[in-house]
């Protein structure tokens, strides 16, 4: 048996990840998972296993050390997902960034090295590699983060390293591309372009729409995740990537088109600052250990298109504002 403390879990990787492991290891693997309850972060996302003997859901914030002390020794694995993530916030607020992205990396690594912990799996991003405009980034390649999200996933990324070379804290970092899929807050381009047709709203694209990014769907990096925790070798980094880079406005006219849509719901907007242009990742080091992605782009993206018009309550009580009432009044929080 498994035990593992995933932090951020009630956000959109965690919580598919969450999924993910009691799809595949059912009542083999113990799961804790501790999350702040951010914005981002909801238990509607986990209502099918929040009964189950082997989840515990504790609320609280990686950086509270005396609680993250408590659950570290009845753990075996670490996955830290916890981080705010979305690169907009960190502009116009980068403090929440510093504070949970950095130092309650560190809050967990501390405890990791105390307790002797078996695995301590950082959740990194491809933003802390910063743009390329040819070729793709391996993992040897210099972070150039560029907005105050990707430089506190940065400092995460390396300081997960040095406990790693100095303490021998058994870290593996992982860098992943954009995802998608289900459960994931109608901030990201993919979840607010399908909720805002779905609405007929119109769909902000940001500068000229050429930025590109490489997507790749949730469950495949769901998969990454579980696949380097049996074959990584500690204290390595690995690239995931899907391998599908489109631009934003070729993302943007494929939702419409699923959708059957019209094109003057698209609306141009001022670029965002600092706007990365393109992201691009080798992934060679992890497929040359046997791993590949299972979804194709387009049916995983009709797959979430599908999902999100499924269910409409999900995404209409976060977008609606009655979500923060909502849920402290049924989860008595
Ligand atoms: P998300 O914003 O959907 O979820 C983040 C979760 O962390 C939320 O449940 C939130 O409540 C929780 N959280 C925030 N601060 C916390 C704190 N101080 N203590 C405890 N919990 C806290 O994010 P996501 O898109 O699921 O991303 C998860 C991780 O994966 C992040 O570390 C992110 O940097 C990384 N990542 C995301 C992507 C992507 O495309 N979304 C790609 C690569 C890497
Ligand atoms: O309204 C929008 N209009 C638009 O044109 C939004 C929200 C985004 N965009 C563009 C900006 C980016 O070029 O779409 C692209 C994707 O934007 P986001 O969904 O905000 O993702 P990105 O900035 O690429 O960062 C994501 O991938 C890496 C995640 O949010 C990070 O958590 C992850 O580390």
């Amino acid at each position: 048996m498994i035990r593992y403390l995933v932090t951020g879990g009630a956000g959109f990787i965690g919580s598919n990840y969450i999924h993910y492991l009691f799809d595949k290891y059912d009542n083999n693997v113990h799961v804790i998972n501790l999350d702040k309850l951010t914005y981002a972060g909801n238990p509607d996302n986990l209502k099918d296993v929040e009964n189950r003997p082997n989840y515990q859901f504790v609320k609280g914030d990686i950086c509270d050390a005396a609680l993250v002390d408590e659950l570290v020794p009845r753990v075996d694995i670490i996955v830290n997902f916890a981080a705010e993530s979305h690169v907009d916030r960190s502009i116009g607020d980068p403090d929440a960034f510093i504070k949970t992205d950095i130092y309650g990396a560190f809050v967990l690594l501390e405890s990791a090295r105390k307790h002797k912990i078996k695995k301590f799996i950082q959740i990194s991003t491809d933003e802390v590699y910063g743009s390329i405009l040819d070729g793709s980034f391996k993992e040897t390649d210099t972070l150039e983060p560029s907005s105050p999200y990707s430089a506190s996933k940065a400092g995460a990324d390396r300081l997960a390293f040095s406990y790693y070379v100095t303490y021998k804290t058994p870290v593996i970092i992982t860098r992943c591309s954009n995802n998608f899929g289900m459960f994931q807050y109608p901030e990201k381009l993919i979840s607010l372009f399908v909720t805002n047709a779905l609405e007929n709203k119109q769909l902000p694209v940001y500068g000229d729409g050429k930025n590109i990014r490489d997507w790749i769907f949730v469950l495949d990096h769901c998969d990454a995740i579980d696949f380097l925790i049996t074959n990584g070798t500690l204290g390595q980094v690995y690239n995931i990537g899907g391998g599908n880079e489109k631009t934003n406005i070729d993302i943007t006219r494929l939702i419409l088109q699923k959708l059957d849509k019209p094109a003057s719901l698209i609306t141009w907007v001022t670029d965002r600052p600092g706007h990365d242009r393109r992201y691009s990742l080798d992934t060679n080091k992890l497929t040359a250990l046997g791993w590949k992605p299972q979804y194709d782009f387009d049916s995983a993206l009709t797959k979430t298109i599908n999902w999100y018009k499924d269910n409409t309550l999900w995404w209409s009580k976060i977008k609606t504002g009655e979500f923060l009432d909502y849920y402290k009044k049924h989860y008595k929080l």
